[in-house]
């Protein structure tokens, strides 16, 4: 297997192809953002990021590069977003096939419903936990299904097993349907003002789960670089503790990490995503799967 010139972790990581449990795959699509543009740029920005890591995690008290982190060539980008859908899952589907556990990193969170569309064949039945500040469940957006804004919309279409946490932002029609369907979606609001048990939710999903996290969950204070952002997001250790809860919990069999929007006047964003993809590969170590 060809691997990426650039490896997570830097030149100190020594994993090799045949030994390695996980995998990151590089995605810097940016064809279906609306606002903000430089999600293309975020994979590299990323890596180049994480050779600034610590191995050892303190919290652990483990070190995840052990088990073997190694990144492959980013996908290659076409702007028609049907034809990159295709791509996508293709390609998803390509490195499914080695059992080794999979982070993407976007690009924009359009990529999520083609990877999910892979790893759902894969296993038959699929949950699908998101966190992000929006709904992204309208039908189409700007002439389009592919859209990031559409992206919950589609995954909804492939299982009915899916939680939505941090949500800040919707449009009245996703507000309807939500009501309307009773989907499981956490608001900011009732996480703040706990009015909605998230736990009880994670644990009434099937397994196993695929995780797509939109960066813009977060506050600014810890991602400032994203397309579409809005005030009122996760601190470092809320976003933490949910993902922790969610490893500990179920069965996690993917991940995706999406909507950093590169920018070289800003060196925190990229650096918080590398540190977040690695605890989640430490908390996948530690974790029941
Ligand atoms: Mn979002």
């Amino acid at each position: 297997m060809q691997l990426n010139s650039k490896q997570f972790l830097g030149p100190e990581n020594h994993a090799d192809w045949e030994t390695a449990r996980y995998l990151i795959l590089p995605i810097p699509y940016e064809g279906a953002v609306s606002y903000g543009t430089g999600t293309g740029a975020a994979p590299v920005a990323v890596l180049d990021a994480s050779n600034y890591l610590e191995f050892w995690d303190e919290v652990l008290k483990i070190d995840p590069s052990t088990a073997g982190i190694v990144t492959l060539p980013p996908v290659r980008v076409r702007q028609d977003h049907a034809e990159m859908h295709e791509i996508i899952y293709q390609r998803a589907k390509e490195i499914l096939q080695y059992d080794k556990f999979p982070l993407f990193l976007g690009g924009d969170h359009s990529i999520s419903s083609a990877l999910f569309r892979a790893l759902k064949e894969k296993y038959g039945r699929l949950s699908c936990v998101q966190i992000d500040a929006h709904a992204d469940l309208r039908d189409s957006y700007e002439g389009s299904r592919f859209s990031h804004a559409s992206v919950m919309a589609r995954i909804r279409e492939m299982t009915p097993h899916a939680l939505q946490i941090g949500v800040r932002s919707m449009s009245q029609e996703e507000a309807e349907w939500i009501e309307r369907d009773r989907l499981a979606v956490c608001t900011m609001h009732a996480f703040r003002s706990r009015l909605y048990d998230w736990r009880t939710a994670l644990a009434n999903l099937p397994e196993p789960v695929y995780l797509t996290f939109d960066v813009d969950a977060f506050d600014w204070s810890v991602i400032a670089s994203t397309g579409t952002p809005e005030p009122g997001g996760f601190t470092w250790d809320e976003v933490l503790h949910i993902v922790q809860h969610i490893f500990q919990t179920k069965r996690v069999i993917g991940c995706d990490v999406v909507e950093l929007s590169a920018s070289p006047h800003d060196r925190n964003s990229p650096f918080a995503i590398a540190k977040l993809v690695y605890k989640m590969i430490g908390m996948h170590i530690m974790s029941k799967s």
